[in-house]
């Protein structure tokens, strides 16, 4: 440690202390420095293109989400091609990680007619060479949401395949061991289906590093048995790799109280969670944000952003959401186990077994190479409905399994509220 200080300051450099960085032991993450982490994290994606390429902005949006309690962000698409040098670093300062998808506008992996070629692979890869230099990243997702319907089950394996070879290439390239995950849509009768498949087998070059899920479950006033988080947890004791909630925030009823961290960080969920990301930052036309950078404009005004909402300058605070975050994250500072007392002992789950219109994967089905399309080879090596060797297989869950009582919208939100978001950004941007 000293001959590098030393060295750097020979050099001429700046010495900052550098962020440690995060891997996954068992169905934890961990810290260089061996302590458990949690994410308590925030949606970020001012602008469709790439929020981490403005310096000025990261700078002023860093400062504030270290006063509310935030130690990552998750930014839905970047452009490879840009700097991101100065935003990375700002967030590092500020104790901030960054969880990123590796898709871009165009190169995301798409429930009908399901595929995973080269053109995909390649754009993946160019995120992926960004950003695992910085060392404040802390993951990567292969996908957002890919699977919304029963009969969308048959694109979990190119989902599984994309992580894969994502995996391959990082260790190809003798990368830092960034991991690799999935952010699932909340959908009760593809649950656990889904997030088992994605762990299950015996070769973990083919299984995900982690697994999220975007729940909008719990909504005003709740409870841990209300909100449905005690069957999400339920389904989770037993897994053998980190799962954390990549979206969350019902923002109806209003104002949001974040009871539900509460939950997240407290003893019934840390033994198997690893914390959440709020949807989201910027106030903006879905009303989930925490912060806005002045009053809405009428959007007709010369000059006025498309929808309305300013997407840079100085935050500020909506009251009392923003208040109401922080003041839960100040009290809830679970700190886990360290790495060096945890000796993993879980083994996958086993792969789930094909059940008519709820999951349509046969088991550990064979994962498509790259470039292989959705024909009707695949799609009969992947559906099969053959007898399942014992032992692969589970008992199959019913249609409803898992819907949390007196939530019966959770679905459409946890579906749309992130993609409405990006969409109407999108269009506004065109
Ligand atoms: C699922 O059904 C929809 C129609 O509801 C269809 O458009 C889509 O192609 C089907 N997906 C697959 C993978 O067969
Ligand atoms: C891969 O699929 C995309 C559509 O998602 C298509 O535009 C592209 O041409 C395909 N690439 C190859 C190599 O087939
Ligand atoms: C595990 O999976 C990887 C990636 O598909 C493959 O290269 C490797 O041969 C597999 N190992 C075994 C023992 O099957
Ligand atoms: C998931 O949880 C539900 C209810 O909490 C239970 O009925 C089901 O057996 C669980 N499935 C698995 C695979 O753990
Ligand atoms: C947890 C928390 O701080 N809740 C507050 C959220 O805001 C409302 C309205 O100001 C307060 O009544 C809550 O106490």
């Amino acid at each position: 440690m000293r001959s590098v200080v030393l060295t750097c300051a020979l050099a001429g450099a700046v010495v900052v202390a550098a962020i440690p960085t995060i891997s996954v032991k068992g169905s934890k993450f961990f810290t260089s420095e061996g302590d458990q982490f949690f994410v308590k994290g925030i949606a970020y994606q001012l602008v469709p293109d790439d929020p981490l390429i403005d310096n000025t902005q990261c700078k002023l949006d860093a400062a504030l989400m270290k006063d509310l309690g935030t130690n990552s962000i998750r930014v839905y698409h970047v452009d490879p091609e840009a700097d991101h040098e100065g935003c990375m670093s700002t967030f590092a300062d500020a104790g901030i990680y960054l969880w990123v998808d590796l898709d871009t506008f165009n190169t995301q992996i798409e429930q009908d007619a399901p595929h995973w070629n080269e053109t995909q692979l390649e754009a993946f890869q160019k995120v992926m060479d960004e950003f695992q230099q910085f060392d404040n990243t802390a993951g990567f997702f292969v996908g957002n949401e890919v699977l919304t319907k029963p009969n969308g089950s048959v694109a979990a394996p190119f989902v599984k395949a994309a992580a894969r070879d994502l995996k391959a290439y990082r260790d190809s390239k003798n990368y830092r061991n960034i991991p690799v995950g999935y952010s699932a849509a909340d959908i009760a009768s593809l649950r656990p289906m889904l997030q088992n498949y994605m762990a299950c087998g015996t070769n973990a070059s083919e299984s995900l590093d982690f697994f999220s899920l975007n729940a909008y479950e719990w909504c005003g006033d709740s409870s841990y048995e209300q909100s449905g988080y005690d069957e999400l947890t339920r389904n989770v004791t037993d897994y053998n790799i980190p799962i954390f909630l990549s979206e969350t925030g019902c923002n109806e009823p209003s104002p949001r109280n974040f009871e539900d961290q509460t939950a997240i960080f407290g003893d019934e969920m840390t033994p198997y969670w690893s914390g959440s990301i709020i949807y989201e930052w910027i106030q903006e036309a879905n009303n989930y944000g925490l912060i806005k950078y002045g009053e809405k404009v009428d959007p007709a005004a010369s000059g006025a952003p498309p929808d309305g909402f300013t997407r840079s300058g100085t935050p500020t605070p909506i009251s009392p959401d923003f208040p109401n975050l922080s003041n839960q994250w100040k009290t809830l500072t679970p700190s886990g186990v360290k790495e060096s007392d945890y000796t993993p002992t879980l083994t996958p789950p086993p792969c789930p077994a094909y059940t008519s219109d709820v999951w349509e994967v046969n088991g550990g089905v064979a994962l498509p190479s790259v470039g292989q399309t959705f024909d009707s080879a695949v799609k009969s090596s992947i559906t099969a409905s053959t007898t399942v060797p014992s032992g692969t297989g589970q008992p199959s869950a019913s249609p409803t399994e898992g819907a949390a009582p007196g939530s019966p919208i959770k679905e459409v939100q946890g579906m749309s509220v992130g993609l409405l978001g990006l969409l109407l950004g999108f269009f506004w941007w065109m």
